[in-house]
């Protein structure tokens, strides 16, 4: 089943030298591909849009603040399960309960700071691809 999934990797990524590393997993996985990518800033605007069901959490805030604090590489990866597949890759939310192997789990210690986003459903997908990428069918 082939899928498409919109992946951020954080500012704590790019500042620490880590894009390489992190794309180079995605991108080596068999038949995957990359059909966009960018290197941007965040505004309050296009954060809050991505990041609407958590406007009002008490981490909102302080997330808003670290997501703009720095460049992000924004992308779009294609392929067989891209969704589950990059979801699998970066490991869970909390990198100390990340695997080692995981993205988050390597390299990862703070809940916030933990490097990538990656899109958790076919819809939510398509929302976030719009939102940074709007010129991709
Ligand atoms: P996900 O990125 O693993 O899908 P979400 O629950 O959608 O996790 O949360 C979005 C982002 O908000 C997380 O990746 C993390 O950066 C941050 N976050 C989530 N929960 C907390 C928390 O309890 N404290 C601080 N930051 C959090």
């Amino acid at each position: 089943m082939s899928q498409r999934t919109l992946v951020l990797l954080k500012p704590d990524a790019v500042r620490r030298g880590l894009v390489g590393e992190i794309l180079g997993r995605i991108e080596k996985k068999a038949d995957w591909t990359i059909s966009a990518l960018e290197l941007r800033r965040l505004d309050r605007e296009v954060l809050e849009q991505h990041y609407a069901e958590h406007v009002g959490k008490p981490f909102y805030e302080p997330l808003v603040e670290f997501m703009a604090s720095g460049p992000v590489v924004a992308l779009v990866a294609e392929g067989e399960r891209v969704i589950e597949g990059v979801r699998a890759l970066a490991g869970p939310t909390d990198p100390i309960a990340a695997a080692p192997g995981s993205i988050r789990g390597d390299f990862g210690t703070i809940v916030r700071e933990n490097l990538i986003h990656a899109s958790d459903s076919a819809e939510s997908a398509e929302r976030e691809i719009k939102i940074f990428f709007p010129g991709l069918a």
